[in-house]
């Protein structure tokens, strides 16, 4: 379906949500909105494989409708694997159980409708947010990598992907005037734009690269890479080291 949620005037636009109405049309807003969007599930996959190890876990943290999950299913199938889906959206849980039951029937996964900071992360050796750290309060960022770390396997890595922001103000404006345009080119009017970005603003705090950088190696990661920049749209892959 396609997104046409904030095509319309709305006079008293509410804060962004994940209900119903957005899930219908979450994979069209997605590859919409986010630059690079299919290649970064693509290539979550493919980071995967090289990480997924026998008998381990794997978490999809904010999974919305399991599209990062079964990205990594298709490219390591042959692992014995348990796959924890989480998010704290009704709508969107069962639509992900439903598609992950249909897509990937022999597979363990387990779709948990909670807060992903009340999960526990265990015998992991993939951790997936892919754009979902930047939904949680600063104040608790430090603490959910913190608990992934621990989780972790030696040689296990976390893959995060987050909307950037730019300390220098004029090169930050530069970044989102070209969303702007991505979005334009993809048929987003003017009004879609700017109602998207009113009601969202309060909901999707992002942080600088830099900070996303500080932040792992004080959870404990001391390898970390950026390996995806389209815009402001980033994704950084943290390993943690065998001799941990
Ligand atoms: C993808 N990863 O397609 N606990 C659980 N879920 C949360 C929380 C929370 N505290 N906060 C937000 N979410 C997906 C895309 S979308 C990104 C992720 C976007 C969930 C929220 O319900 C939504 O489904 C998801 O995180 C963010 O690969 O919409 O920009």
């Amino acid at each position: 379906m396609q997104d046409n949620l904030f095509s319309t005037m709305q006079p008293h636009l509410v804060d962004f949500t994940f209900d119903a109405a957005v899930a219908d049309v979450f994979p069209d807003m997605l590859r919409r909105s986010i630059p690079g969007y299919d290649n970064i599930i693509a290539m979550l996959g493919v980071l995967a494989k090289s990480y997924a190890q026998d008998k381990s876990n794997v978490y999809d943290l904010g999974c919305s409708l399991g599209a990062a999950t079964l990205s990594v299913h298709r490219h390591t199938r042959a692992l014995s694997m348990q796959h924890f889906c989480v998010d704290n959206s009704p709508a969107m849980i069962k639509r992900c159980e439903t598609k992950l039951q249909r897509h990937m029937p022999e597979a363990l996964v387990y779709c948990v409708c909670d807060d992903i900071q009340n999960i526990e992360i265990k015998d992991a050796s993939v951790v997936l947010l892919n754009f979902t750290l930047q939904f949680l309060p600063k104040k608790a960022r430090l603490a959910l990598l913190k608990t992934i770390y621990q989780g972790l396997l030696p040689n296990g890595v976390l893959i995060l992907s987050e909307k950037l922001l730019f300390n220098d103000n004029e090169v930050n404006q530069h970044h989102i005037d070209w969303h702007h345009q991505f979005k334009r080119a993809n048929g987003y009017s003017e009004l879609e734009i700017s109602q998207k970005r009113a009601a969202i603003e309060k909901v999707l705090i992002p942080d600088t690269l830099e900070t996303h950088q500080s932040r792992l190696a004080k959870a404990g990661f001391t390898q970390t890479q950026q390996w995806f920049q389209a815009f402001n749209f980033s994704s950084l892959i943290a390993i943690k080291s065998a001799g941990y």
